[in-house]
Parts: structure tokens; C-alpha cells; sequence
């Protein structure tokens, strides 16, 4: 197997040491540093493990002529053009199921931190200002609000769930009407931003839902509604959001993802009611591992002439 694959991406040294001792692989951190392997080389590589945001599309594909497998690490692929992949019979495939608790999880402990303030609360602690005999400013109930999830899809799905055992109203947008335990359907995004005070975006990325989150949607939410996201930053219209975050037009933000990661825009920084997480939403241990492993297993599948076991659809 040495030699037919090539890993993309800034891995850690376990998983960068895996690649290498499980599948032979040769890492290369970026895509731009696809030239400086030997034609040869590049001419033996049948699958590439592909970690990160890059872009990889036509013309990295096109670098590659044995390619048959981008093994995608994370849920979302929208880093690869499957439409290029598709149109040279090369396969994809990503890690789906394995980081939905985490994503979940996430989404909730940055719903709750923001309507009780827990950034600020534990600022306020460290600063002496509660020693020194000072109240914290009264925060916002979160159990039994009304919660709107945007993507019904495996992770809002555990979003909901959770948002659920908070006794919380659950109302969604998808594609379709799914199958239930009373959820209420909404058939467009705005209906569903207005019928609720945490919408939460569960999308997948990628152009078909860039800027979703629109304006409009922003406005319906309003100046009590709070806006959380764990998919993709492009998913939501990101000026639109700076200038309603900026004149209160909405009441806040719990953000894990942004448009121009990590070198988010610095308007972000200066507003109160937001709270920023650096794309963590699968970063624990062991999903992680269980990421990796996966993307390994489909590589595996693949080289020995197996169906990989999760493709994209
Ligand atoms: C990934 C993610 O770990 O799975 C996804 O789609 O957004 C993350 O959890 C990250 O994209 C890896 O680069």
C-alpha cells in the first residue's frame, strides 16, 4: 500500500503517524504543495486523506491522474468539489455519525452560555468584581424557550433532542417534512426564525446553502432572538449578522464557525452578546480518533478493492 496515498491537511502527530504506518502515506500540509512531489510519485497516489477548509478541486484533482478516493476528515466536504470528483470517477467519502454528541453537545453549552452570560459571569468572578461586593446582572431563561432548528439533518436532529429534555418548543426547517415527535415544520427559513428565540443552524455547507441565514431571516429572529451556529460560517449572511449584532437589531450570537476562519472579522470581537468558539464543535479525544479511523477504514475498504464505507451521497 505504501505509497498510493496521500495525506492533506494539518494533522496531529498521532494521526499524521497512523497514516504513515497503517497506509504507507505521505503528508503534504496544504494542497499548494502538490507540485513539489516528483510526477511519479503523484502518478502512484490512488487516495488522498483529506483534512481542513482548503479548497481542493479540479486542478489539484487533475494533478493526481491515479486518483480514486478523497477520504474526507469531518462531516462536512464542502472543501472538495464532489461535482469535479464526480466528473473524474473519483470517489468520496466523509465521517459522518461518529461527531454528531459532540457537535450537539457543543451547540447546547453555547446556547446556554450565552443567554446566562457565562463568559461575562466568569470574567466577572476573576476580576474581583463579585469579591468586591458587586451583583451579576440578571440573565435569560433558557429552559422552555422556543428553539428553531435549521437543517434537520443527523446533528440537528441531536440538537433537537437535547433542546427537548430542556422542555424547550422545538420547531424546524428542512428540506421536507420529517417524521417527528410533534416538531413543528416550517416550509421557509423566515417562518421559522420568527417563531422562535434560538435558532439554531444545523446546515450542510457548501454553495447550495451559502448566505441562508439572510438578511431577511436575521431580522425575523430580532432584537430578543439569538442566533447560534455549528455548521459553516457561509451558511449565514455574516454582514448582515456584524450589522444587526451592532445596533441590537438582534439580540445575540453563539458562534463555533465563521467565513474567514481563523482570521475572523474583528467587529466580532468588540460585541458583548456573542460568544466565540474556534471551530470546535468535534474537538474532543475521542471523536477525534473516531474521525480518524474512519477516514482510514474507507481508505483501507477502497485500496483493497472494497466499497468505502461512507460516501458522500
Ligand atoms: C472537522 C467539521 O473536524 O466535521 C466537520 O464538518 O466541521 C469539523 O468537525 C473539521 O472540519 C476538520 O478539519
Amino acid at each position: 500500500m505504501t505509497g498510493q496515498t496521500l495525506a492533506i491537511g494539518p494533522y496531529g502527530d498521532q494521526e499524521r503517524a497512523a497514516l504513515m504506518s497503517e497506509l504507507g502515506a505521505v503528508h503534504l500540509p496544504g494542497p499548494e504543495g502538490l507540485d513539489r512531489l516528483a510526477p511519479e510519485n503523484r502518478a502512484a497516489l490512488r487516495a488522498v486523506a483529506y483534512k481542513g477548509h482548503a479548497p481542493f478541486g479540479a486542478a489539484e484533482m487533475d494533478r493526481l491522474p491515479g486518483l480514486g478516493l478523497i477520504a474526507n476528515y469531518g462531516v462536512g466536504y464542502d472543501a472538495i468539489d464532489v461535482h469535479a470528483a464526480r466528473a473524474r470517477g473519483i470517489r468520496v467519502t466523509n465521517t459522518p455519525d461518529v461527531l454528531n454528541d459532540d457537535v450537539a453537545d457543543l451547540a447546547v453549552g453555547m446556547l446556554l452560555a450565552q443567554a446566562r452570560g457565562l463568559v461575562a459571569a466568569d470574567r466577572f468572578v476573576r476580576s474581583g468584581d463579585w469579591a468586591a461586593g458587586r451583583d451579576f446582572p440578571l440573565q435569560r431563561k433558557a429552559s422552555g424557550a422556543r428553539a428553531g432548528i435549521l437543517g434537520l439533518g443527523r446533528i440537528g436532529r441531536e440538537i433537537a433532542d437535547r433542546l427537548a429534555a430542556f422542555k424547550m418548543e422545538i420547531h424546524y426547517h428542512s428540506r421536507s417534512e420529517k417524521e417527528t415527535p410533534g416538531w413543528i415544520f416550517h416550509a421557509e427559513p423566515v417562518s421559522l426564525a420568527r417563531a422562535v428565540d434560538f435558532l439554531v443552524v444545523a446546515l450542510v455547507g457548501g454553495p447550495e446553502t451559502a448566505g441562508y441565514v439572510s438578511a431577511e431571516v436575521i431580522e425575523a429572529l430580532g432584537p430578543d432572538g439569538v442566533l447560534v451556529n455549528i455548521s459553516r460560517g457561509s451558511c449565514v449572511d455574516e454582514a448582515a449578522l456584524l450589522d444587526a449584532l451592532e445596533t441590537g437589531r438582534i439580540g445575540g450570537a453563539a458562534l463555533d464557525v465563521f467565513v474567514n476562519e481563523p482570521r475572523i472579522d474583528g467587529r466580532f470581537l468588540g460585541l458583548g452578546t456573542v460568544v466565540l468558539q474556534p471551530h470546535q464543535g468535534s474537538a474532543t479525544h475521542a471523536t477525534r480518533a473516531a474521525m480518524a479511523r474512519l477516514q482510514r477504514d474507507n481508505i483501507v475498504a477502497f485500496l483493497a478493492g472494497r466499497d468505502p464505507l461512507t460516501p458522500v451521497a
